[in-house]
């Protein structure tokens, strides 16, 4: 199995991308080929601070090897060191039918009411990660709810290419089922998924953020006046103490029903302390680990140049044949 996933560095990664995402990557790369990059140039398919890249993208890299990624075991490295990506993108935009990219949901959010002014970057976001994905002839990615149509997508795309040029240069890639990572909301609006793009901070919690701030936002969060029920069901239309509950779960190693349980009948003046008292005591390593590694910047560099040695050598025959593919001399 060669497992691939990514993370763009637009902001700082939050519990969501944590429990979602990272914390899987850590264990799967004890098992599996992995190979984990930050998502650059995704990241750039809406106006990102040029100022700020270098240091986010070195941010969410530290973040990620002080969550667990080790880059002796992971192929770490950030998309834009790798021109691979953007070549094979090129090819696949070939490949891509605009039908297909019209149905993708997440540009119809992501471009909002102004769709004629989002970027065309933006509207072929899927093509990029169909590059990411078939350049390293992954066999397997781990995917949410939310990624699932791309997926399909890449599929359709490696799939289409083979079949034109008569060629296998594509591995056709499947999703990776097994314990589903949770989705995690926001703390101010159960139905929107945490996210380093809300313009709210208190909305998510930083996997960087400090212990005050964690018990501050936990207090903070959006929740109702009712006690809590004993099992999930009793939960249904209170988005807010839902995701709270989950949050918990998650953390404690428990099912939610068991976490009522235990709260059933109490408030949540009784139940927010003990959830940032969990998420405080999680975090601290990681943020401990995370500011020893903010403290060398050379060091994070040279994890990311190492790594986009070994993805440009990985990538490369793949770029290769695809270019052969279609016809054109290099
Ligand atoms: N709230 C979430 N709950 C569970 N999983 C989540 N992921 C993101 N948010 C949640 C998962 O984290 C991985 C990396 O996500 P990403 O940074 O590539 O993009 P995203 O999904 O668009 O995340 P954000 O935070 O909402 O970023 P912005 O605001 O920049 O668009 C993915 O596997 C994702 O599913």
């Amino acid at each position: 199995m060669r497992i691939i996933s990514g993370i763009q560095p637009t902001g700082e990664p939050h519990l969501g991308n944590y429990l979602g995402a990272i914390k899987r990557w850590t264990e799967l790369q004890h098992e599996q080929e992995c190979l984990i990059f930050l998502a650059d140039l995704h990241a750039i398919t809406v106006y990102n601070e040029p100022g700020a890249l270098a240091r986010t993208i070195r941010e969410a890299a530290a973040t990620l090897i002080a969550c667990g990624i080790d880059p002796n075991k992971t192929v770490l490295f950030d998309q834009a060191r790798v021109p691979a990506h953007a070549e094979m993108a090129w090819l696949l935009n070939c490949t891509a039918r605009i039908g297909w990219l019209n149905r993708m949901t997440q540009f119809k959010e992501k471009s909002g009411k102004n769709r004629e002014n989002a970027s065309v970057g933006l509207y072929s976001y899927p093509v990029l990660q169909a590059a990411d994905i078939l350049l390293y002839q992954a066999t397997h990615v781990p995917v949410g709810e939310d990624q699932k149509q791309h997926l399909e997508l890449t599929r359709d795309i490696a799939t289409k290419f083979n079949t034109d040029f008569g060629v296998e240069v594509f591995t056709v890639p499947e999703p990776l089922i097994g314990k589903a990572g949770a989705r995690i909301m926001s703390l101010r609006d159960g139905t929107a998924k945490m996210s380093k793009s809300d313009p709210s901070d208190m909305s998510r919690i930083n996997l960087t953020d400090d212990s005050d701030t964690i018990a501050q936002k936990v207090k903070k969060a959006k929740t109702d006046p009712e006690p809590l029920p004993d099992t999930m069901d009793g939960l249904k239309g209170r988005p807010e103490a839902a995701n709270l509950v989950t949050i918990f779960a998650v953390l404690a190693n428990r099912t939610p029903d068991e976490v009522l349980g235990e709260f059933a009948g109490q408030g949540f003046g009784a139940f927010k302390p003990r959830l940032a008292d969990l998420v405080v005591e999680t975090l601290r390593p990681i943020r401990a680990r995370f500011e020893t590694l903010r403290a060398g910047p050379a060091e994070i560099d040279r994890i990311l140049m190492d790594g986009a040695v070994k993805a440009r050598a990985l990538s490369a025959p793949t770029l290769a044949a695809a270019y052969k593919a279609v016809g054109l001399p290099r």
